[in-house]
């Protein structure tokens, strides 16, 4: 079928031959701030916990946007951002308990910050100067994966291991959660993993954020179904989540997570949200779609209704504010500096990790390397 035969996407990104309506939508928040309740999946938090998440939201998209900058002066190679998924990846990545572990795509970077992942982390590794960029096992975090949707593999895989391992089970139970977006669901790694999770019954939460567009191209160009409906047919439940709602978002990863640990298998979450930014740095998104679209997103963004709400609960005054500002500033300026100060690495150390212990073949081309650099000895940079 053409492309141009493919359902388009309506204004509340439900494709036209779908056949949800928006009650399937899980929401606690609405965009105006006004809280709702759902008979599934509903959370108190105190209000120094309300006031947690949207101090989250901040301090991430503040991240986000430093990033972006230091990108923008030559400082990064590349920066994925995050801008308007800051919802879906704090409410998630604040779901997860400390046991829990994490496979994350390139985006991430709010369920970084969940997890303690210092930011600089995250900036070496899209400054070049860091391979990795920090030990999956301190933060029970993983390296980000370019490749498309093979992390959801090696997060069934550890899931697999653990349940083996007896670490399933119980309050004190491990779960998993892998991240991917709307572009990899069609991609045979992540349908693989879904039958694998199904079959072991693998503790194991999918975390899709439906951010709508896989680079250039629009989800109704990935599915003719909602992504959430996919996982019925692979035998374990699915929910569509408002992605803008960190209430809606942390409650929903909250119940598939602690439903995983508990033994009862894998969850398919998909965060219905939107992309506000590029793709990445090097993407103009001007080029492939409607100025109209973000303007009407813009309308849902994810830190203006919680601030609403936190507003609307009175469980806030200016100081708050004021203080979550001048935090902000501190963090960007602290970022900034340390991604400034970041040592270049001696070009020959990318052959040291590559595996445990070196092969004939890599030192071959270590020497190759050393040589073509020895070439350019004298010359200035
Ligand atoms: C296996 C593979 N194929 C293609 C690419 C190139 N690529 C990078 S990002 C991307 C789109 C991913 O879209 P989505 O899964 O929706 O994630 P998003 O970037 O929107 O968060 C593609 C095709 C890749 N990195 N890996
Ligand atoms: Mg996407």
């Amino acid at each position: 079928m053409a492309v141009t035969e493919l359902p388009t996407a309506g204004p509340d990104g439900q494709s036209a031959t779908s056949s949800t309506t928006g009650a399937e939508l899980v929401q606690l928040l609405t965009p105006e701030g006004e809280r709702v309740h759902h008979c599934d999946y509903d959370i108190d938090l105190t209000d120094g916990q309300y006031r947690e998440l949207y101090r989250d939201l901040v301090l991430v998209r503040r991240i986000d946007i430093e990033a972006t900058a230091l990108q923008r002066q030559g400082e990064l190679g590349i920066w994925a951002a995050l801008l308007g998924q800051e919802a879906a990846q704090v409410g998630s990545g604040r779901a997860m308990r400390e046991q829990d572990f994490a496979f994350p795509t390139y985006r991430e970077h709010g369920v970084a910050w969940c997890r303690g992942v210092d930011p600089l982390r995250l900036l070496g590794l899209f400054r070049g100067v860091s391979n990795g960029g920090w030990d999956p096992q301190e933060k029970r975090f993983n390296l980000y994966t370019i490749v498309i949707g093979s992390q959801t593999l090696h997060a069934t895989g550890y899931a697999m291991g653990i349940t083996k391992d007896g670490a399933v089970g119980g309050e004190d139970g491990e779960a998993v959660i892998a991240y991917f977006g709307d572009g990899a669901s069609s991609q045979g790694d992540v349908n693989e993993a879904f039958v694998w999770a199904s079959v072991y019954n693998a503790p194991v939460v999918f975390f899709c954020q439906n951010n709508q567009w896989g680079i250039s191209t629009p989800t109704a160009n990935q599915t003719r179904i909602p992504l959430y409906q996919r996982a019925r047919g692979f035998g374990f439940p699915g929910v569509r989540v408002d992605g803008n709602d960190v209430l809606a978002t942390y409650a929903v990863t909250r119940k598939a997570l602690d439903d995983a640990r508990h033994g009862q298998g894998p969850t398919l979450v998909e965060a219905f949200t939107y992309r506000m930014g590029a793709h990445t740095t090097s993407d103009d998104p001007t080029r492939y779609r409607l100025a109209s679209e973000l303007e009407a997103w813009k309308l849902k963004d994810p830190l203006e209704r919680m601030k609403s709400f936190l507003y609307k609960q009175q469980l806030v005054d200016s100081d708050f504010f004021g203080q979550l500002e001048a935090d902000a500033d501190a963090l960007a300026a602290r970022i900034r500096k340390g991604c400034l100060e970041m040592p270049d690495p001696d070009p020959l150390s990318m052959f040291d990790e590559v595996y445990d212990e070196t092969t004939p073949l890599l030192q071959e081309q270590r020497a190759a390397q050393a040589e073509y650099l020895a070439g350019f000895a004298g010359e200035a940079h």
